[in-house]
């Protein structure tokens, strides 16, 4: 079974900037996929292509990455007779030949992650099995099905928002539920309450949502964020079954070896690596903080080595790795965290982000898998973490079609397995290593 047609169009993402959509066309039918995009981008990932003319969407039209796929990739991928139920790994090393740059920049990671993704759900279709199946065998994953913990991002700062706060993202995650379909209860009652106390702290206006659908109050100091979320959790009376996590983004209020935590307020809060370092520490002491992602600059090697040397929890790194397998080794080799975020914009295939997250995994880190600020209701990702039984993902609050159309996904897949003779499990507490649960 072959590929028939590539076709590719610019349509719009979650922030009303234009992205990629593509279409791969086989004999089974034609499957979709499209491309999510970051704001808070870190220097190291792949290129995503833009075309910079400015009388069109303030440049940031992809229609030189739409072409690319309908003149070059597609071209080459029909006439390549590759078959997708078996050749997803030789279909994404043609794209990386066809654009022969190490971070995809004459073709464009946003074109060739769409083809990527939608060449995928060929493949699928074709093998008569659900995506995550696919990506599962795609993977070499064996052992039981893990039904990952979300992690809401309810409370939204840093790029993501006009308000006063540094950090980027709080989130909350339902450890303590059974299923994942309790946890997205969980999450959505925390997210209810935390909105009522919103509007007593702040006033009603503070309820209006940043770009991942959590709540934007004009907070300024870290602490007043996770003590909104501890009143919303035990509001709902769900004290202790929840963990937080915390993803600052770091490296957007890093300059000349400082952190501004004032960076969008008008006066400045400069804080060395080392006054980050104790907050951090005292964050943790004081609530259930299980992660933090990105807590220092994507090269402020130092700092993460200094702070991953006596850290108990997740630490994560995002801009700091970008889903780049070279990164990744050098972070192993510096030591400077224990976990990855798992991107394919950032690396730019299908195939390669399986990779990475493969190698974070054998150097027993654990796989955070991550929807983009810019998204569409494209639920790639929810497939893609079920398969690497990665035991967490993020893709923000319970709220706006972009975000829950993941977690809605990971509902059905649950249900799917509920209902066949494969043995599966909710990741909970253990969601940084699920596989123990299996040696359990
Ligand atoms: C992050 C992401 C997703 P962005 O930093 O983890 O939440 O944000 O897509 O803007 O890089
Ligand atoms: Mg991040």
């Amino acid at each position: 079974m072959t590929i028939l047609e590539v076709d590719a169009a610019q349509r719009l993402d979650s922030r009303g900037n234009p992205t990629v959509q593509v279409d791969v066309k086989t004999i089974a039918g034609t499957f979709r996929a499209s491309v999510p995009s970051g704001a808070s981008r870190g220097k190291h990932e792949a290129f995503e292509l833009r075309d910079h003319e400015m009388r069109a969407y303030g440049g940031q039209g992809v229609l030189a990455a739409v072409r690319n796929i309908q003149k070059i990739i597609g071209p080459a991928l029909v006439d390549g007779g590759f078959d997708p139920r078996y050749q997803q790994a030789e279909i994404d090393a043609c794209m990386c030949r066809l654009d022969g740059t190490p971070n995809k920049s004459r073709l464009g990671a946003n074109a060739i992650l769409g083809v990527s993704m939608a060449c995928a759900r060929a493949g699928a279709v074709a093998s008569d099995v659900p995506l995550y199946e696919f990506l599962r065998r795609e993977a070499g994953e064996i052992g039981p099905y893990v039904m990952p913990v979300p992690f809401f991002n309810v409370l939204n700062g840093g790029r993501h928002s006009g308000n006063t706060m540094a950090f980027q993202e709080i989130m909350v995650a339902p450890t303590g539920a059974q299923t994942f379909e309790e946890g997205a209860r969980m999450g959505s009652e925390i997210y209810h309450a935390l909105r009522e106390i919103v509007t007593e702290y702040y006033g009603a206006p503070a309820t209006a949502i940043g770009d991942e659908g959590g709540f934007a109050p004009p907070i300024k100091q870290p602490e007043e964020a996770l003590d909104l979320l501890t009143a919303a959790v035990e509001h709902c009376g769900l004290t202790g079954r929840v963990k937080f996590a915390i993803d600052p983004a770091s490296s957007q209020f890093f300059k000349d070896g400082v952190y501004d935590l004032g960076f969008k307020c008008a006066e400045p809060d400069i804080r060395t690596p080392d006054q980050m370092m104790q907050m951090y520490r005292d964050l943790v002491e004081k609530y259930p903080v299980s992660i933090l992602e990105d807590p220092f600059a994507e090269d402020d090697w130092d700092s993460w080595a200094r702070f991953n040397a006596s850290c108990e929890i997740e630490l994560v790194g995002d801009d700091l790795l970008a889903t780049n397998p070279c990164r990744v080794r050098m972070a192993h080799q510096k030591k400077a965290c224990n976990a990855m975020v798992l991107k394919m914009n950032q690396i730019g295939t299908v195939t390669e982000a399986i990779e990475t997250a493969r190698l974070g995994k054998s150097l027993g880190w654990s796989v955070f898998v991550s929807h983009r600020s810019g998204e569409t209701i494209d639920d790639f990702i929810a497939d893609l973490t079920v398969a690497l039984g990665a035991g967490h993902m993020k893709s923000g609050a319970p709220c706006r079609g972009e975000r829950v159309a993941k977690y809605n996904r990971l509902m059905d897949i649950e249900a799917e397995l509920r209902g066949s003779w494969k043995s599966w499990v909710y990741a909970g507490e253990r969601f940084r290593f699920p596989a123990e649960i299996a040696v359990i």
